[in-house]
């Protein structure tokens, strides 16, 4: 066991104890996040060795145990020993802090980027690691732990148990990297297979001809075990994925080359649709805050679509140039980036910072779309994109003023709110909530239920505009919507202003039913669509009134759902009453207040987008024109009732 090993190691052992102290200062958090976080390592080196070509099948598989195993069939992990340190690389790799899985940097054009931490930090993290590799015609083994000493208690982390060792002859090439997550160090060292799965699915499109298999042993279902991601056609597929939905009107271009050091890919295809994605990645990190690389893009995508109208003469000499969102409308788009040194910045590393990368993007971008616009062959999509924009831009120009004037309105006017809304007594955004509340009935409830000192109630009267199908302008035009946006007081879209959001939380009460799932999938769409930091920040909430009230005598309770009604009943015995609520117009204000407003007690899920590109994917599904796909959607997830609806679902999913 680990006691018996050379004391030399010590030492080196230091930099693991050092990364136990401090987890946070290695993988950002010892949440959920900082848990994958050890997954993203170990996949990244893979994906490394694919990418220099050795590897072309990468499998993570989620264990009974709680352990996670990473395998490739690369060239293996070196084993040979190191001249200084007189132990093998794969010792080195696993016990050296910075050593990092990057045995060798000079192999490896761009690595990890984010991750980069290095293998030993995971090995650090875990109760036990184990490697295996496969090369020149023999297994060689080695197992790291993490021990207690039982006087002091104090652990030492990541102990070879043993110098690496041959255990046998193969044929086989590969690493197999298996580790179980230390529950001293996380909150909860549970796997998410959601998580892992959707983040494999990713990186398969973004290594394209790299096999990606998924397999989680911890359910029974055998259908729903394994899955696996294989995409020859990389970044297309995913516009394809992405575009699965809509109604596309031109082939999707793709762009792809190395220019001073980085690798650039592309891939654009336009809908009828009047919104625009895109999804950006560094060294295949999503960066969902965008940064210098999206920058680039949009500036070249911008130039060239106006140099092109011009000698197309859709733009005259006195024309003003078309603006950016312009070009953008409809526009689904993947943009993959490798860069040296990425700098990730912003509250959640989600913005590339690199200043260099701008200018690189924006030119070869330039020059790439200059050709493919003038070629001969792309005339026809080309002219639809630029119609599409000058629509575009008639509606912006219409929009602005018709906005300019509602602003001037409200200065004039003192800002006469939306009759319908109640405000708050209280002065404070920081502490106000308010409630948008399907139907009047229950919306007077909720006036009267409220403690006025920080709630606010806003009724919604019938269903507000689906802005999935809508144009800006059409947006604008519905009233809830505009009452809306008036009471949040952050304007909307490039106008957004988080600073001026007068309620701290956004609380969304309709019912548990069909209607009461379609008024929250309109009023989601319309945040992500045009306030999306207000999701983002984590503003929006989903009220949940009870199901249930099981009474007997003086006591009764509120049931949330069936399991907690299950739970009420057990051995309650004779003589209860069982209320059902079929919507929040049947609660008194007092009962509405008790179960669903007061913040002591009260149930509120907090909306989240946890993968982008899902998101994406869902919001097209319920709400697009495409009416197949949101019946499946609709079949497959029918129980309106769990709070599992409000996660991302993807198309597989609802094929299965
Ligand atoms: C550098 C050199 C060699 C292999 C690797 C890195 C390597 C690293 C990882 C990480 C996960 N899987 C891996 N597979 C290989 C050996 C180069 C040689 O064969 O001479």
């Amino acid at each position: 066991m680990a006691q018996n090993y050379t004391a030399k190691d010590i030492t080196v052992l230091d930099g693991l104890d050092a990364v136990r102290m401090r987890p946070g200062m290695y993988i950002g958090t010892t949440g959920p996040r900082g848990l994958h976080h050890l997954v993203w390592e170990i996949v990244d080196n893979a994906i490394d060795e694919a990418s220099n070509g050795y590897a072309d099948e990468i499998s993570v598989t989620l264990k009974k145990d709680g352990s996670c195993e990473v395998t490739d069939n690369g060239r293996g992990l070196p084993v040979d020993i190191h001249p200084k340190l007189g132990v093998s690389a794969v010792e080195v790799i696993y016990t050296q802090l910075h050593a990092g899985g990057k045995f060798d940097n000079k192999n490896y054009a761009y690595s990890g980027g984010l991750h980069g931490v290095g293998a030993s930090v995971v090995n650090a993290l875990s109760e036990w690691c184990t490697v295996d590799v496969y090369r020149d015609f023999t297994h060689y083994q080695m197992r790291f732990e993490s021990v207690e000493d039982p006087k002091t208690h104090k652990i030492t982390s990541g102990r070879p148990c043993a110098p690496l060792e041959k255990v046998g002859n193969t044929r086989k090439r590969g690493t197999v990297i298996c580790f179980k997550p230390d529950w001293r160090v996380f909150e909860d060292t549970e796997f998410s297979a959601d998580t892992v799965r959707h983040r494999l699915r990713e990186l398969a499109y973004l290594n394209k001809g790299v096999r990606f298999i998924f397999t989680d042993e911890r359910i029974k279902d055998e259908n729903l075990r394994r899955r696996e991601y294989l995409y020859d056609g990389g970044l297309i597929d995913f516009v394809g994925y992405l575009n699965k939905d809509k109604t596309v009107i031109t082939e999707p271009m793709l762009f792809e080359g190395d220019t001073s050091g980085m690798r650039v890919r592309v891939c654009i295809q336009y809908t009828d649709s009047y919104t625009e994605s895109l999804f950006s990645f560094v060294n295949n990190i999503p960066t969902p805050e965008g940064g210098t690389h999206e920058t680039g893009f949009k500036a070249a995508l911008t130039k060239a679509f106006n140099d092109y109208a011009r000698k197309s003469g859709v733009l005259k000499e006195k024309d003003n140039n078309l603006a950016g969102d312009d070009f953008r409308e409809g526009m689904t788009a993947v943009l993959a980036v490798n860069v040296k040194n990425p700098q990730f910045e912003g509250q959640t590393k989600g913005r590339l910072g690199n200043t260099e990368v701008r200018p690189i993007v924006e030119n070869w971008m330039g020059e790439r779309l200059a050709v493919y616009l003038e070629d001969l062959k792309n005339q026809s999509g080309a002219k639809l994109i630029l119609d599409k924009a000058v629509k575009a831009a008639k509606v912006r120009e219409a929009t602005r003023k018709a906005r300019d004037v509602a602003r001037q309105k409200n200065e004039l006017e003192a800002a006469p709110l939306v009759g319908k809304l109640s405000s708050c007594t209280g002065r404070d955004a920081k502490l106000n909530e308010l409630f948008i509340v399907e139907g009047d009935s229950a919306g007077g409830s909720a006036k009267q239920g409220r403690d006025r000192r920080f709630q606010a109630i806003l009724p919604l009267r019938g269903k507000p505009l689906n802005s999935e199908k809508k144009r800006l302008d059409q947006v604008l035009a519905n009233e809830e919507i505009r009452s809306m946006i008036t009471a949040l007081g952050t304007g909307i879209g490039e106008d957004f202003d988080i600073s001026r959001l007068k309620y701290d939380k956004v609380i969304i009460l309709s019912d548990a039913d069909q209607d009461g799932a379609h008024i929250r999938a309109i009023l989601l769409t319309f945040f992500y669509r045009y306030m999306k930091p207000l999701i983002t920040e984590g503003h929006v909430y989903m009220g949940m009134p009870p199901l249930y009230k099981v009474q007997k005598g003086e006591k009764s309770v509120y049931c949330y759902d069936d399991r907690e009604l299950n739970e009420a009943l057990k051995g309650i015995g004779k003589g209860y009453t069982l209320q059902r609520y079929k919507g929040l117009g049947e609660m008194n204000p007092e009962q509405l207040w008790e179960t669903t407003m007061n913040p002591e007690g009260r149930k509120l899920t907090q909306v989240s987008i946890e993968d982008d590109t899902e998101a994406e994917r869902m919001v097209t599904i319920l709400m697009g024109d495409k009416v197949e796909p949101r019946k499946d959607y609709i079949f497959m997830y029918a129980d309106f009732n769990k709070k599992d609806n409000f996660k991302p679902v993807t198309a597989e999913e609802v094929k299965a």
